[in-house]
């Protein structure tokens, strides 16, 4: 059963936020069974956020193992009748949670939220104590995935088969939500256009299999209802519809009532903006119109907060996104906070929501071994499937988080996996079935391609309803006084592509050169603000040349923080913005060929 909306406090729900400062420890030496009862000696740390970056020494800002959280919750006698849940946005990686002593739910993976019923654990009327055992280390089995050494000295250490920060914490939200014992746990929209009007069908579940009525209305911008209809299943039909589009968006509201003999017992209602998304030969129609994707890869992570939920620093990055001209962005390489496509339903920006499948190459440094053509037989394993189901997991609470957005476009299942051995295949087969059977919306699937998965030796692109290419001619291979060599060898690749004749559209989800916003050299080298410059302007031309690419996102919206290494200087620097999110020379290149570029430019 899925059982996430995102909280709301109306006539039949509380949501009580419980973010603030928890009680935090380390668990260095593998005590921490007996803290489920109190931790000892705990130190204070801000919810949400990743703590690592608060540290002053390196142990901790590297940890790796388990890590505790604690609260104390009072839960009035007043709420006794009631369900009382618990709500976490995202806990990286795995969550063991306790309330009294015992344990009342679990969850894995780092990026998607989870919701425990605590209401026959709870002492009403008194203090509960929550304790929440994490923990953060990467394995082959996990997405994001990577492994975990023993040093000489005998601490873990993660080693991420990934290019980011493996930040850790209770990174988004918490909530506690108290609601009637019978209530509405999911719905699904599914949208289509007829002439100026749209059919809305709708499904509504409750965490019951009793027959309930429900009412469902939905509402304009004036908050005058365009729609009604009734039934746990049923159609919202909308004359004079105002559409969602993209960078003009419309929000209708959508409200649900759940009625028991005639009584309301619940009500959910959430913004929805009404649009169709489909791939049609080489064509992205959103609403039947063809549209050319501008934007970035991002990541979601800023300074000091790390990968911790910051809505001051989305909002910036909105900001920025619109002055710069984009329209779109991957939410590289995970799912981000639910907020964050909030604000892409308002702004009408398109959104590639990846799962956190990253990292299937088993390279300690993907981006060295990336255009080295190195074969790792990464589904041959005999955890091949238990990293499946994990992967199965995460799609299906992605979709079932995600699905309602307008601005969630399409699904990317991978980035940069293995491609060239037999057994990736059956693998792609699956987890691309499982994301068209979850999705009411069916919307397209894709995946990252990694730049040796060419057209002659990958196995799966053809899976994929559209084709997302990272590729980086110009840095990774053949860079600087070279980058001539590098395009004439990526106008071979895009040729063998354009031969296969697909006719399906090809996106750039990745490409760029890390770039240095100190740095300034005339002529350019490698690394100075006026290398990225002329890169991109190489790229560009590619990418004009080819009818079948539809969209550029380069790598990446803003410079973000990495693992150590001789290949990263304080992060990777590819940002079009700095981390401290300032644009650097490239930036204004971007503006003016976005804000030239039509929407329908190629379509
Ligand atoms: N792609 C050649 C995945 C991203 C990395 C990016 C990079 C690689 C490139 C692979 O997560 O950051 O190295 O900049």
């Amino acid at each position: 059963m899925n059982n996430v909306l995102y909280p709301v406090s109306n006539n039949f729900r509380i949501k009580e936020s419980l973010d603030g400062l928890w009680d935090f420890k380390l668990d260095w030496k593998n005590e921490g069974k007996s803290w489920i009862n109190g931790l000892p000696e705990a130190i204070s740390m801000p919810v949400p956020s990743s703590f690592n970056d608060y540290f002053t020494t390196k142990d901790e800002r590297e940890f790796a193992g388990d890590y505790y959280y604690q609260k104390v919750l009072s839960i009035p006698t007043l709420y006794k009748d009631k369900c009382i849940e618990l709500r976490f946005g995202a806990v990286v990686h795995k969550a063991t949670v306790y309330l009294n002593g015992v344990e009342v739910g679990s969850h894995v993976g780092g990026f998607l939220p989870f919701t425990i019923d605590i209401t026959n654990s709870v002492k009403w009327g008194d203090d509960n104590l929550l304790v929440v055992k994490a923990n953060n280390e990467l394995t082959e089995v996990n997405l994001p995935a990577g492994r975990t050494i023993t040093l000489a000295n005998g601490k873990k250490m993660n080693k991420p088969y990934f290019d980011f920060f493996n930040y850790a914490g209770l990174i988004r939200p918490v909530t506690m939500i108290v609601k009637n014992k019978e209530f509405i746990t999911d719905y699904n929209l599914v949208h289509s256009i007829e002439g100026d009007s749209s059919r809305t069908k709708y499904e509504v579940f409750t965490n019951t299999a009793l027959n309930y009525d429900v009412e469902v209305k939905l509402y304009d911008e004036e908050n005058k209802v365009v729609s009604t209809s009734s039934g746990k299943s049923g159609e919202l039909v909308v004359q004079n519809v105002k559409l969602w589009n993209v960078l003009n968006a419309y929000l209708y509201k959508i409200e649900i009532n759940l009625l028991k003999d005639g009584a309301l017992i619940d009500s959910y209602a959430e913004k929805v903006g009404i649009r169709t998304v489909e791939i049609k030969g080489e064509q992205i129609l959103v609403n039947n119109k063809g549209v050319y994707l501008k934007g970035f890869g991002k990541h979601e992570e800023c300074d000091i907060t790390g990968r911790g939920y910051n809505l001051a620093v989305a909002k910036r990055d909105f900001e920025l996104m619109k002055w710069v001209g984009a329209n779109s962005f991957r939410t590289a390489h995970y799912p981000y906070s639910e907020e964050i496509y909030q604000l892409a339903d308002q702004e009408g920006i398109l959104v590639i929501d990846e799962v956190p499948a990253v990292g299937f190459m088993e390279s300690l440094m993907n981006f060295m071994d990336a255009s080295s053509g190195k074969v790792t037989n990464w589904f041959d394993k005999a955890t091949t499937p238990q990293l499946l189901e994990n992967h199965l997991a995460a799609i299906e609470e992605l979709i079932a988080r995600d699905k309602n957005h307008a601005c969630v476009i399409a699904w990317s299942l991978l980035n940069e996996p293995e491609t060239t051995t037999d057994s990736a295949r059956p693998y792609f087969e699956t987890v691309f079935a499982r994301a068209l059977e979850v999705d009411p919306q069916q919307r397209p699937r894709t995946f990252a391609l990694i730049m040796s998965s060419t057209p002659g030796v990958c196995k799966c692109y053809d899976l994929s309803d559209f084709i997302m290419l990272n590729r980086y001619f110009g840095w990774y291979f053949k860079g600087g006084y070279e980058l001539s060599d590098g395009m004439f060898v990526f106008k071979k690749e895009m040729d063998a592509w354009k031969a296969l004749n697909l006719n399906k559209p090809f996106v750039f989800s990745e490409y760029g050169a890390d770039t240095l916003s100190s740095e300034h050299s005339l002529p350019s080298r490698m690394w100075s603000q006026e290398y990225q410059c002329e890169y991109i302007e190489e790229t560009n031309k590619i990418f004009d040349s080819y009818s079948f690419i539809k969209g550029e996102q380069v790598w990446n919206f803003a410079d973000f923080m990495t693992g150590e290494g001789i290949m990263r200087v304080g992060g990777n620097k590819k940002g079009i913005f700095t981390r401290n999110r300032q644009p650097k020379d490239i930036a204004y290149a971007f503006k003016k060929r976005w804000e030239a570029l039509p929407l329908d430019y190629k379509c």
